[in-house]
């Protein structure tokens, strides 16, 4: 994915005044028309936020999925639209879960941090948990974490990396669009096999 693309459709939406509105809620496209395409959705009355549930039929309504975050520089993307929010304090969901079929009550799984997986089908492999996280438990629902008028702790900040949280808070969230399904009738052997030799 052409990132540094999106990133001069971002900026160029930042010489603009008033762009924090023009990010929120507005689709972002690559190339301006192209998908993959975002939309961050920053409700600054906390009480009109979204559980995970309703965070994610919001994104499924109008043909996405809470979002996918599949590389760093995806990663880093998505800080950028938070940034220019300029939002207050308020965590958003991504569309990374828990797999609730797996969870015993009572039990902590070493083997719980690989049984999340990405709504949307990727499998992608990138992870970016905050270092005590996931916590797993009754935490199944993943949201990227932004607090940031708490006061840092000794590991600073940790503004943008992943916590697991309770399905039923409400939070922001971010709505990914993906790239058009093409049929491609190729091995799946072979792409694996080109992916991991062209580094
Ligand atoms: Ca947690």
């Amino acid at each position: 994915m052409d990132f540094m693309k999106l990133f001069g459709t971002v900026i160029a939406v930042l010489f603009y005044p008033g762009s924090s509105s023009k990010i929120n809620g507005q689709r972002i496209c690559r190339r301006g028309t192209e998908r993959p395409c975002y939309k961050v959705s920053y409700i600054q009355e906390s009480r009109r936020r979204l559980t995970f549930e309703d965070a994610r039929q919001a994104c499924r309504s109008d043909g996405g999925d809470l979002l996918s975050i599949e590389t760093e520089s995806e990663q880093r993307l998505m800080e950028r639209f938070i940034e220019q929010l300029q939002a207050g304090d308020g965590d958003f969901w991504i569309g990374l879960r828990r797999s609730p079929q797996r969870y015993r009550p009572g039990s902590t799984s070493p083997g719980c941090p690989s049984q999340y997986y990405w709504l949307d089908g990727s499998k992608a492999k990138f992870r970016n948990w905050h270092w005590d996280e996931p916590s797993c438990g009754f935490e199944m629902c993943v949201v990227l974490h932004y607090q940031p008028s708490a006061p840092p702790d000794e590991e600073g900040h940790f503004l943008f990396q992943w916590n697991d949280d309770n399905c039923n808070s409400k939070n922001n969230y971010v709505c990914k669009y993906p790239e058009e399904k093409v049929q491609v009738f190729t091995e799946e052997g072979d792409k694996a096999h080109a992916g991991t030799t062209c580094t």
